[in-house]
């Protein structure tokens, strides 16, 4: 009843980046989308699929990667552990202690409306994807002229000066 009163008193606009490169790919993407809707919000806009070479790992199968922006009344915190949660289903295995490694599913909190926060395992807005084609190339088509909090720069700006050199294709 109390969680029912307070659905929908808040609600924020947040981007997701969506990645797997272990498994069947474009299933894990389909999976954690049904998921992030059925748990943490609605999915209001999608970015097309992409495959991307790997960028900062040594990986031989390329990554199919997407942007979903959801609108939810989560708090941060709360969307974080139902993320984690989402990606332990889906049978995300973390192994490694150091780096990167191939992973089923990765979903990743870029913005949270223009929150900025930084904590040791939450930071946000994410403090890599002005460094990476794959996210920014996705953004750039569901939102071009958002507003990077920190940087104070629009997607565009960002996507213009990225130095990231690795490939990206359409998926099919
Ligand atoms: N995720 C990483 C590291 N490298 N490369 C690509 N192409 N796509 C990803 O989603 C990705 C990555 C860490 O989460
Ligand atoms: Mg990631
Ligand atoms: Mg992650």
């Amino acid at each position: 009843m109390v969680a029912e009163l307070h659905r929908g008193e808040k609600t924020t606009n947040a981007f997701l980046s969506l990645g797997s490169n272990l498994g069947d790919r474009m299933q894990n993407i389909k999976s954690a989308i049904d998921a992030i809707s059925a748990i943490v919000g609605n999915i209001e806009n999608e970015s097309e699929l992409i495959e991307t070479e790997p960028w900062g790992m040594e990986s031989n199968t390329w990554f199919i990667n997407m942007v979903v922006e959801i609108s939810t009344d989560l708090s941060p915190r709360e969307l974080l552990s139902n993320i984690l949660n989402i990606e332990n289903k889906l049978g995300r295995k973390r192994i490694k202690t150091q780096g990167y490694e191939a992973r089923t599913i990765d979903i990743d909190i870029l913005f949270f409306g223009d929150l900025m926060l930084d904590e040791v395992d939450l930071i946000i807005p994410h403090p890599k994807l002005h460094e990476r084609m794959f996210n920014l190339w996705p953004l750039a088509q569901l939102c071009p002229n958002y507003n990077h909090p920190k940087l104070n720069a629009s997607i565009l700006t960002l996507l213009s000066k990225c130095q990231d050199k690795t490939q990206i294709r359409p998926w099919r």
